[in-house]
């Protein structure tokens, strides 16, 4: 194909036409869609994007940015000809001041690589979820990559310093420098983070750590409700400072046992398990709320990690889960509210679920600590992918009726992509969405950027 505008830019080792690659980097974790871009660019420098940006302008090609394909949205499906462009050749750590604890890192570098980078600095990069392993810095820019500890360390947002971006014009943009402060108007940064590439191209980026924790430990508890998982949240967070308040029910637990060769971490099965992790220094807090908690029936059983080891091992009840369920193409829903009103959420989730799905599985996970739901329902044997995915489709809007009355969201963390476009209605208005629209038309006027995402 030497004849494609982008071979006077990219040697063939670096713009792929083969259907290898063409089916690997066209979609993400999503099931749901085909892919079929035109082909694969991997370009190596800053420069090489601008370049490539300015020849898809003149050429009319669309472009789907492409970091470790990990979402769960369809955010880097390229379902139509387009242009993917693969962060995998864009992988270094470029450089590290210790002073402001930034480390610069290129778009590709892989969440996994930038913890372990930092903890060798002796710092901590506290965003982490399972795919930390494969995803890339800038899909998690582009999406605000939220995960398991958002609740002592908030989202990917909280993190970033500084970006360089190239527009969807293919201008290159240096926003914020890695400043703390800096009042000098709108803060682009921000625009661009959660653009799930709809403005352009996240090519760098300025990563803040925070100071080492101590050792953590992991606790999981057996309950008999969903109710009763709030109120450990309540009187788990009152005792001590939390790193992650997550929950799962019996059903998960039953599918990561048979997925992977784990055990199950009590000796009595109850309807649902909380996991919390927190310092080492708070075990004794920790152990005695435990205690007023078995007191009053509120918690079956539990069992405390001590060692790194366990610990890890208690973290992969809880974060294998999404893999176990994965062969069965479940259908996912990624949902959060207000942590205070997530008590009548969920009663009202859990009278629609046994009302609408009486006959489908329900897996109930989360990281219900920052009031975000993972709902994934399972498909009964013998009924076909199409029918399946029907009917869940015509229950979605009940759901996300009930996200809207309480002022929620029908993406928490997956981002919206392709599968939660027709929904962004409920949790977005309508004088919103026209706002993001001319925001678009701004930076991206000839609509190259990932075409069909988000908008
Ligand atoms: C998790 O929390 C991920 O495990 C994936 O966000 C959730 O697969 C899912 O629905
Ligand atoms: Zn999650």
């Amino acid at each position: 194909m030497s004849d494609h505008p982008l071979s006077q830019l990219l040697p063939p080792r670096r713009l792929r036409f083969d259907d290898e690659a063409l089916a690997r980097w066209g979609t993400d974790r999503t099931t749901s869609f085909a892919a079929s871009p035109a082909c694969v660019a991997f370009p190596e420098s800053v420069d090489e994007v601008v370049q490539l940006v300015c020849i898809a302008n003149g050429h009319d090609l669309k472009i789907v940015p492409s970091g470790g394909r990990t979402g769960l949205s369809g955010g880097a499906v390229a379902g139509g000809g387009e242009v993917v462009l693969s962060f995998d050749r864009m992988n270094r750590i470029l450089g590290f001041n210790p002073t402001d604890r930034i480390v610069r890192c290129e778009a590709g570098v892989i969440t996994q690589v930038l913890q372990d980078y930092a903890d060798e600095k002796g710092f901590f990069y506290p965003v982490d979820f399972a795919s930390a392993g494969s995803s890339q810095i800038g899909g998690n820019i582009a999406t605000n990559a939220g995960g398991i500890k958002v609740i002592r360390y908030g989202l990917t947002r909280d993190w970033v310093a500084g970006l360089t971006v190239v527009t969807g014009r293919g201008e290159l943009l240096r926003l914020n420098h890695g400043l703390v402060k800096n009042a000098t108007g709108y803060d682009f940064r921000h625009l661009f983070i959660g653009s799930e590439g709809t403005l352009g191209l996240i090519v760098e980026a300025d990563m803040r750590l925070a100071p080492r924790p101590e050792e953590q430990r992991v606790m999981v508890l057996g309950v008999q409700t969903l109710n009763h998982i709030l109120q450990v949240l309540e009187r788990m967070a009152e005792a001590v400072t939390l790193s992650a308040f997550e929950f799962f029910s019996d059903l998960c637990l039953r599918k990561v046992i048979a997925h992977k060769t784990v055990q199950a971490p009590l000796s009595v099965s109850t309807p649902f398990y909380a996991l919390i992790e927190f310092d080492l220094s708070a075990e004794g807090k920790v152990f005695e709320a435990f205690e007023v908690l078995c007191a009053r029936g509120i918690v079956m059983d539990g069992v405390l990690s001590q060692s790194r080891e366990q610990a890890k091992k208690l973290w992969y009840l809880r974060e294998g889960i999404s893999e176990s369920l994965a062969p069965e193409h479940p259908y996912k829903n990624d949902v959060s509210v207000q942590i205070a009103d997530v008590p009548e959420f969920l009663d009202s989730v859990d009278a629609l679920v046994s009302r609408r799905y009486p006959d489908l599985e329900v897996c109930w996970y989360g990281h219900i600590g920052d009031g975000n739901l993972h709902l994934n329902i399972l498909k009964p044997e013998g009924l076909s992918d199409e029918a399946f995915y029907e009917r869940c489709h015509t229950i979605s809007p009940e759901l996300f009726a009930l996200v809207q009355a309480k002022n929620g969201s029908v993406s928490a963390e997956h981002g919206v992509g392709l599968l939660k476009r027709d929904f962004l209605g409920y949790s977005r208005s309508d004088a919103e969405i026209e706002a993001m629209r001319a925001v678009k038309a701004v930076f991206d006027p000839n609509g190259i950027m990932n075409p069909g995402k988000l908008l």
